[in-house]
Formats: structure tokens, C-alpha cells, sequence
């Protein structure tokens, strides 16, 4: 019996095999400080599967490091996850890491102004985030334009900060694959359908 369910679990876990690697897309210990400017952010490279992003952001002496990054995803590609890994470090209870992400190469957002209606989706993540996925979470930010599942081919500007008075790491990682193409699985089930109409005729 035909299952159309199967055969794109097949094209969808193709794709998911296709794009599995590791990399680290940018660590501040090695690659340096990310743009401290929202309109000039560090533009990075990801590549087909997990790409860590590893930084510190805080504020020390009244010096509020920023973390603000850009990529474009390729035609075909999404951004599909952002997994909070352990080694993120939070300053105490009232310690909150934020994340914030606009659509296209800057972020233009003020970052003390306290308006996100400009951005896609922000959130504070936090210890209970470790291990999970917060790339949800961020998309249901208050006030954002929002968005649901993951983001497609594009220019992306993210902003991570930490917002209490210290220091804190950050590992994220962030998900790439291949979107699945309902239209070549359309067109086969269309062709299996077909066969099967045929061997009724027959
Ligand atoms: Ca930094």
C-alpha cells in the first residue's frame, strides 16, 4: 500500500544525512571579540549542519560588550535550530543572556532603546535552556515580528548579550539543513499514482 507519509520521511531524513558535519563558525578565544556595533556586525560563515558560536559578552568596568554577527543563508538552506550547549555561564539569578535577530545584514535595533518591533524574535535564555532548542523561544519574543519554525534562505543579524554586571560564555549551536523539496516528492507521488492508475487499466 502507498504511503506518502513514508516517502517524504525518506527525502526529509536524505536531507537531514546530507548536511550532517561539524564546525566551529566563529570562537572568540581564537577568531576575536564579535562587533560591538549593531550596523557593522562580524560577518560569519555556516556551513550545512552544526556550527558552534562561542563568545563572551557582559559588562565590566561600565563597558557593555555587545555580540552582534551576520550570516545569509544559502538558497535551499534553513536555519533550522539554535541549541544552548552547556559551558553558557549566567551572573546569578537576576543574570540573563539575550538574544535578539533581525532580518538582512545589520542589526538597527537601538540596544538600550527597549523597542523589538523591528526584530524577527529575541529571548532571554537562561539555565533551564541548556540542552534545548531556543530557536522557538525566539521566535515568540514579545513585541517581535515573530516567526514559527525555521528561518529560510536570507541575511540574518543576530545580537547576544549579556545583561547583568559581569562576564558570561555563550555556546550556541547553530543548525543548518537542506529545506526538504515537497515538489520532487509531489511529482513522484504523482508518478506512483500514475502507475498504480495504469495497472488498473491494465
Ligand atoms: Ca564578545
Amino acid at each position: 500500500m502507498f504511503k506518502p507519509s513514508l516517502l517524504l520521511c525518506a527525502f526529509l531524513s536524505a536531507g537531514a544525512l546530507s548536511g550532517a558535519q561539524a564546525a566551529t563558525a566563529w570562537d572568540e578565544s581564537t577568531s576575536g571579540d564579535f562587533a560591538n556595533v549593531g550596523t557593522s556586525p562580524t560577518g560569519v560563515s555556516l556551513g550545512l549542519g552544526s556550527n558552534l558560536i562561542l563568545g563572551t559578552t557582559g559588562r565590566t568596568d561600565g563597558v557593555v560588550d555587545r555580540d552582534y554577527f551576520t550570516f545569509t543563508l544559502a538558497d535551499g538552506w534553513q536555519l533550522d535550530s539554535i541549541t544552548l550547549l552547556p559551558g553558557t555561564t549566567f551572573l546569578g539569578p537576576s543574570g540573563l543572556g539575550f538574544i535578539g535577530v533581525q532580518a538582512g545584514s545589520q542589526m538597527t535595533v537601538n540596544p538600550t532603546g527597549g523597542d523589538p518591533s523591528a526584530l524577527l524574535g529575541w529571548w532571554h535564555y537562561n539555565e533551564n535552556d541548556i540542552n534545548t532548542d531556543i530557536l522557538p523561544l525566539v521566535g515568540q519574543g514579545g513585541g517581535a515580528i515573530g516567526f514559527v519554525g525555521a528561518l529560510p534562505a536570507g541575511s540574518y543579524t543576530f545580537w547576544i548579550q549579556e545583561t547583568a554586571t559581569g562576564l558570561a560564555d555563550y555556546r550556541m549551536d547553530f543548525g543548518v539543513s537542506v529545506v526538504p523539496e515537497p515538489s520532487i516528492a509531489l511529482m513522484l507521488m504523482a508518478g506512483l499514482v500514475g502507475v498504480g492508475v495504469l495497472r488498473r487499466r491494465g
